[in-house]
């Protein structure tokens, strides 16, 4: 043991010794390489006692020493794992020194060594030494001390690159590795470094083990892969030992690379191997920590195709004819349930040498501007010549298959069938599986409702019948935060506080999950262009992508449903929420609600892969807002189109917003606890699914669920004033029956009773991936809509070393991307405008200067609203700029810089005013995150714009309201419920309303500034 005494006058020295190292010692070669020596292994020839271990001088820790015993000569050798170029080393000494040494650097760990530094007039201190040398091994060699004691370092640290590389080093294998965000599980973990960690692409998150051997992590590819390189990039508690394997099951493993001289730092491996799985398993540490890896990557090919179904048609109608000859098995409405791979069969068909086999598969390029049921659109996943099929692929759980053969033109009936074959969750939740079920109550039995092998509709009855009414009652509210039993949770939570919530509504009585639902109406993490503004991109194969993007994200961590999107159609344009909308077309905005619905769905019905959508606002509250919609028998057709649409893409939820309908239910109460609105909805619509209301006040609770509402939007059952004795008294029980029995069909429907969960721990890692900002970008960049280009100052030609103003308060505005709770994400990379425009110009040798400057060559003027959602930041009666913005826009003008103005248009502005002021206008709307990057490579000609006009723009804000009034329909001089009438004749608006009655496409009519569509295609 130390001398207690001498170790405080040595650490007391040493610190000295340190600061006065700092003043006096050079400043390090210029040329150093990274530091490759921290963590490795150390050895020594001794210590002096077990507190002063190698090690110590590797860890980084200035406060923890190497010390030998107090003898000539000693080494301290450390292994940096490969061969690398040294180019510098510094010896932080400890007050016994060395005063005569060598570093020696060698290939092996037992020599021959080199000297590449030596002298007999060393210091001590902290010594910085250029040196040149090659080897994985490097020593120091001390032959005279300058105390009585031993030799002692506070840190030897080595600098270098990997110049000699080693005979396992591959090249560098392109693309993005195949492992990039997969599945993965890992033997532990610690401090939050979740195993995702280490396939999210990020150098800066990590996956660490516990202290303790041995430790594995293992990707599942989801289908097989041939795997030629991996990549370990480890943090500096790396495996000395470890090996590689692959595997077809997770159980069975077979070796593709072992070794017993683990590196550390960025190991490239070629490799041979194919498996399902591949994991890291590692024996022995290089440190007491445990094994930690900033990434895990693996390269090669991955083989989807047991998972993928053959698509050897596009999405089809059956034929005209059908039932011309019988299918055997499935049976008709079969649950399969034991497997992925049902056979197929039908009776022979005299002659016939060949059948083709259909199925209507899910697909993501579904014709979505087209009528009809999505569910009812067929592949042709193969021909045969035999009568039965067997699929080559898994068939992903679905309810409702749906299935036909074809032989010449002669066609089977078509019958339908379903796959669910769950994984049941094993979380520590107290509900354990019996007989391979859930026991949700946790009664050592298996009921009915708690088997995924019965029908849902038995699970549904069986489950009901269970229910006290105060139970069925909770189904119905929200807030399942506080209140367990509550059927729904308003979102978005944090991942642990969602699954903290959902594991508290698994020890309910019966087990039942609840749905998290939260405003993220344009994006969950990666945020989308709002609605209004994708129609101006009219793009629906990219809509039913973003959609399809929110699902991933959501599924994740397990929040199962979004209060979006919406079916409504601007026509009105003082309608704050006009801008969550999908412009005044109706058919784009059919065709966006398809796409989103699908894309949500992930498929062309509610499974269990699904987000549920809540489609909003019935009965459509682009004619009017919310405060009354005014639409008559006539274009009460138009606004109908997008709902429609909703319910062919498979939408099971509804929401009726605040406004009443003078037509459906005249002086009548708001939608959600009106019986005559919500009656259109389920005998007009033939609308069979939920009906969740907006967020009322706990007074219209037992009016809207006798009025037909199933759900109570947002509704707290702890609100002051309520009870639920109340509700369960002042709503007939069958009314409560029926409501809930919608609820529990759709949760079956989603598969919530097999697994509730989503991944609090790695999910979080998998947000945000870089082929979803992707999305996002493509969608903002389609939605930039160019107006006008006087002069053609855009693109922008500038040359290196000119100047460009970028101005207004949108510029470095990181909320007016977005509205409700989709957000602007800087902690994942978001540029506003300013950092954006920064950014790119850059590239060009721009200066881009914030405010204003001398003598810019352009200013790029950033205007419009500020985020909102229910109230316009602006007066609403004055859709236009204000002054201070419109000064900016001048002030440039006046002083003859050319000026581009970046227009967040939420909803649609008069601009007649300064239209001729800007020599271009490129209108941005509500863009998402990518809004910023997006419009800096629109003004550099990175892209062409595509962008058209989703709604009119007013010439004058008389086209939009009498001079003088306010937001009240006697004030309006625009019809609330027509598109396309700005500035119109009574003539014109008699030829849209007669348009609209006989089911055609209005056509744009009217006197606007700018027209419905317009914008430049290029520049
Ligand atoms: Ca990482
Ligand atoms: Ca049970």
């Amino acid at each position: 043991m130390p001398a207690p005494p001498r170790r405080r006058l040595l650490v007391a020295g040493a610190i000295l010794t340190l600061l006065l190292a700092g003043t006096l010692v050079a400043t390090p070669a210029a040329a150093a390489g990274p530091l490759i020596s921290q963590g490795k292994t150390a050895t020594a020839s001794s210590v002096e006692n077990a507190g002063t271990p190698a090690s110590a001088a590797v860890d980084g820790n200035a406060g923890t020493r190497w010390s030998s015993a107090f003898a000539d000569p000693q080494w301290i050798q450390i292994d940096l794992g490969a061969s690398y170029a040294v180019d510098q080393v510094e010896l932080v000494w400890e007050t016994a020194a060395a005063r005569s040494f060598e570093l020696q650097v060698s290939a092996a760990a037992g020599g021959p060594w080199q000297s590449i530094y030596s002298t007999t007039t060393g210091a001590g201190g902290t010594q910085t030494l250029a040196v040149t040398g090659t080897g994985r091994y490097i020593r120091l060699y001390g032959t005279a001390r300058t105390t009585g004691y031993g030799y002692s370092l506070w840190e030897f640290r080595v600098f270098g690159t990997t110049g000699g590389g080693g005979p396992t080093d591959p090249p560098p294998a392109g693309g993005t590795p195949i492992s990039a965000f997969k599945n993965v599980t890992a033997s532990s973990y610690e401090g939050g470094n979740a195993p995702a960690a280490a396939l999210d692409g990020r150098t800066t998150t990590r996956w660490s083990s516990l202290f303790a051997d041995p430790q594995w992590i293992s990707i599942d590819f989801g289908g097989t892969a041939s795997i030629n390189q991996v990549v370990l990039n480890w943090e500096g508690a790396y495996a000395s030992a470890y090996r590689l394997e692959t595997s077809t099951n997770g159980t069975t493993w077979t070796t593709i690379y072992s070794t017993a001289a683990g590196r550390g730092g960025v190991e490239r491996l070629a490799v041979s191997g194919t498996g399902r799985f591949l994991r890291m398993y590692g024996t022995a540490r290089a440190t007491g920590y445990g094994y930690s890896l900033w990434e895990f990557q693996a390269f090669g090919t991955l083989d989807t195709s047991a998972t993928t179904p053959p698509l050897l048609s596009g999405p089809t109608r059956p034929p005209g004819t059908t039932g011309q000859f019988a299918l055997t098995a499935p049976a008709d409405a079969a649950m399969v349930t034991t497997t992925r791979r049902p056979v197929l069969s039908w009776a022979a068909v005299g002659g016939a040498t060949s059948y083709q086999v259909w199925i209507n598969v899910s697909r993501t390029d579904y014709d979505f501007s087209a009528s009809g049921n999505l569910i009812d659109l067929y592949t042709r996943v193969a021909t045969v010549t035999g009568t039965s099929y067997t699929p080559s692929w898994d068939m992903a759980d679905r309810w409702t298959y749906k299935w036909y053969v074809t032989t010449g033109s002669t066609t089977s009936t078509i019958r339908r069938f379903s796959v669910y074959v769950p994984t049941l969750e094993t979380v520590a939740d107290g509900v354990n599986i019996v007989a391979g079920a859930r026991d949700l109550d946790r009664n050592g039995s298996i009921q009915p409702y708690e088997d995924w092998r019965q029908p849902i509709e038995t699970r549904v009855n069986d489950l009901l019948g269970r229910m006290t009414a105060e139970e069925k009652a909770y189904q119905m509210f929200y807030n399942a935060q506080a209140f367990p039993r509550s059927g729904w949770h308003f979102g978005p939570a944090g991942a642990a506080d969602l699954h903290a919530a959902l594991l508290d509504s698994s020890g309910t009585r019966l087990g039942i999950p609840f749905v998290s639902a939260g405003d993220t109406i344009h994006g969950y993490q990666t945020t989308y262009p709002t609605q209004s503004a994708l129609a101006a991109a009219r793009n629906y194969a990219l809509d039913y992508k973003l959609g399809d993007m929110q699902r991933r994200e959501q599924l994740e961590v397990g929040t199962r449903g979004v209060l979006g999107p919406l079916a409504e159609v601007g026509t009105k344009v003082l309608y704050p929420r006009i801008q969550e909308g999908n412009g005044e077309n109706a058919y784009v905005a059919a065709a966006q609600t398809r796409a989103l619905v699908a894309g949500l769905q992930g498929g062309p019905e509610l499974n269990p892969a699904s987000v549920l959508a809540t489609v909003k606002h019935w009965p459509g509250e682009g004619a009017g807002g919310e405060a009354l919609i005014v639409y008559d028998g006539v274009t009460i057709k138009y606004h109908m189109i997008p709902f429609r649409a909703a319910m062919e893409a498979g939408a099971v939820n509804i929401m009726p917003g605040y406004a009443g309908s003078s037509l459906l239910d005249p002086g009548g109460p708001g939608a959600g606890d009106s019986a005559p609105i919500l009656a259109y909805l389920r005998q007009n619509l033939g609308y069979q699914g939920l009906i969740t209301t907006d967020w009322l006040p706990w007074g219209s609770w037992i009016g809207a669920a006798r009025a037909g509402s199933d759900v109570m939007g947002g509704a707290d059952p702890g609100a002051v004033g309520f009870s639920m004795a109340s509700f369960i008294a002042g709503v007939p029980a069958a009314r409560i029956d029926d409501a809930v029995r919608r609820v529990l069909r759709i949760k079956f429907q989603l598969g919530l009773f097999e697994n509730p969960y989503g991944d609090p721990v790695n999910g979080p890692y998998r947000m945000h991936q870089p082929s979803y900002t992707a999305l996002a970008n493509q969608a903002s960049r389609e939605a930039m809509t160019l107006l006008k280009n006087d002069g053609a100052v855009l693109p922008l030609r500038l040359a290196a070393g000119d100047t460009v103003v970028v101005a207004g308060p949108r510029a470095t505005d990181t909320s007016a991307c977005c509205i409700w709770t989709s957000y602007f994400h800087q902690e994942y990379g978001s540029q506003t405008m300013l950092d954006a425009i920064r950014s790119r110009g850059a590239q060009a040798g721009v200066n881009v200067v914030s405010g204003d400057a001398p003598n810019p060559k352009v200013a790029i003027v950033a205007v419009g609203e500020g985020s909102y959602t229910h109230g316009t930041q602006w007066v609403k009666e004055q859709p236009y700029l204000p002054p201070d913005q419109l000064a900016l826009i001048r002030g440039f003008r006046a002083r003859g810089i050319p000026v581009v103005v970046a227009l967040v248009m939420p909803r649609p502005y008069v601009i007649t005013d300064w239209n001729a002021d800007a020599n271009a206008i490129v209108v941005t709307y509500r863009g998402g995150e990518e809004m910023g990057p997006a419009l800096a490579s629109l003004l550099f000609g990175d892209y062409a714009p595509t962008g058209k006009l989703p709604w009119q723009l007013p010439r004058l804000l008389s086209d939009v309201l009498r001079p003088g009034g306010s937001d009240v329909l006697a004030d309006a001089t625009e019809a609330w419920d027509l598109p396309y009438d700005l500035g119109a004749t009574a003539a014109q608006r008699t030829t849209l309303r007669s348009q609209i009655d006989a089911g055609q496409q209005p056509t744009p009519t009217g006197n606007p500034l700018y027209q419905y569509g317009a914008g430049r295609t290029g520049f």
